[in-house]
């Protein structure tokens, strides 16, 4: 990251996710409620788990915030697990020399050792040496992207102070697919804020709801495909000179490595292999004012790397979550011994979720570049500069 940096911590099942982010400018209003809302269209979406019914994550402001305005000094944000109320034992910071009997039953309930395939588990115990899965489970979770959420929102609470704006939508889950589309970006946000699936389309949400349900009664999990829209961005955001400031490259790592995503696309995306050249390159018109437009949007809002002006448009795929009732062929890592996959509480698709994961992320890559781009350390400085 280059100004708005940030590090979280926190386990699925531990006391409490933490963040600290640095690099905010004094003077934007950042309001809880609003990253309060964030969190709970994380926590909504058709085929989440039991968690989310223990869980109603709220944001505590714990410092660089005074009479609701950033002060230029790091801003520490925390979400407590509710949950931990039932893990104190198994998740325990202190160690215990001498257990009780009720603790050390707690311990080993939760320890498990067969890998489930697709998770971190088999690749975590390894590099980490770790011998109880737990001990990755905690923190290879998406739990913690409640946190991320939460840091998001305040990216998103910034870029608001220049009109930028962002929401994201479902257009997949398993194999049913969004066709419809509702003419423009703010038919499809208000529609899709409304559904329980991100869906703009009543009839296809209603399909994708039916397809959760079977693969629920089958044990099984499904994945799909959201996509990301930002628009009003100045041009000139990222850059050609050097790979790692590319922001499309920035956008991607950033959506890749949410927990169970597997591919991303910019604008036309991968569909590009299919279209010629002059299908392909949206062509750019200027109007009375000499103001450019143009009339199609392939490259996403981004060439060489950069903001065009145009609106960003991001789409990402995520697989079927790992953690399954239907029993996978794995191993034991206690003695390598073939075993069939743990299972625990797991939601069966959680795309809605993902997807709003993806646009607090995005809002986070988009701050970082604005904040670069402008500078300034405060609200009126950056103001000014953005007149400029
Ligand atoms: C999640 C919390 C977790 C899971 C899910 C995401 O809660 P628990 O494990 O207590 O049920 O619902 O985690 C996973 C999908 C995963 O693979 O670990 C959350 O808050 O998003």
């Amino acid at each position: 990251m280059k100004k708005f940096r940030f590090l979280t911590s926190g386990e699925s099942h531990g006391k409490c996710l933490n963040a600290i982010i640095e690099g905010v400018p004094a003077g934007i209003r950042i309001k809880p409620e609003i990253i309060n809302a964030d969190l709970a269209r994380r926590q909504c979406g058709y085929g989440r788990g039991a968690r989310m019914k223990i869980e109603k994550d709220t944001v505590e402001i714990k410092s660089g915030v005074r009479f609701g305005k950033t002060t230029g000094a790091p801003i520490c944000l925390e979400i407590k697990n509710k949950d931990f109320a039932n893990w104190e034992d198994a998740m325990s910071v202190i160690g215990y020399d001498y257990p009780t009997e009720e603790a050390l039953k707690k311990i080993e309930e939760k320890k498990f050792t067969k890998v489930r395939p697709g998770h971190a588990d088999y690749a975590g115990a390894i590099k980490y040496d770790l011998k109880d899965l737990r001990d990755v489970l905690e923190r290879s979770s998406a739990r913690k992207t409640a946190i991320e959420v939460a840091v998001g929102s305040v990216a998103k609470q910034i870029l608001k102070e220049f009109g930028i704006t962002g929401f994201c939508h479902v257009i997949q889950i398993g194999n049913v697919k969004l066709d419809f589309y509702p003419k423009t970006y703010t038919l499809i946000k208000e529609k899709a804020e409304k559904s329980d699936v991100l869906c703009s389309d009543d009839l296809t949400a209603d399909r994708m709801r039916k397809a959760i349900d079977d693969a629920s009664q089958e044990g099984d999990t499904l994945g799909g495909r959201f996509e990301v829209v930002f628009g009003n961005l100045p041009v000139g955001l990222g850059s050609y000179v050097h790979w790692d400031n590319a922001l499309d490259g920035r956008l991607a790592q950033a959506v890749m490595s949410i927990p169970a995503v597997k591919a991303v696309e910019v604008g036309a995306g991968v569909d590009a292999a299919c279209l010629k050249g002059s299908q392909m390159h949206d062509e750019i018109f200027v109007d009375k004012n000499k103001n450019i437009y143009r009339q199609t949007n392939n490259a996403g809002g981004i060439e060489g790397g950069m903001t065009n002006g145009e609106t960003v448009v991001i789409k990402g795929t995520m697989k079927p979550i790992p953690t399954m009732r239907k029993p996978l062929a794995t191993i034991d890592i206690n003695d390598m011994s073939p075993a069939v996959a743990h299972f625990e509480r797991s939601d069966v698709c959680a795309v809605p979720a993902c997807a709003v994961v993806a646009e607090a992320r995005i809002a986070i890559i988009l701050v970082d570049e604005f904040l670069s781009k402008i500078g300034g350390d405060s609200l009126s400085e950056m103001k000014v500069h953005y007149e400029k």
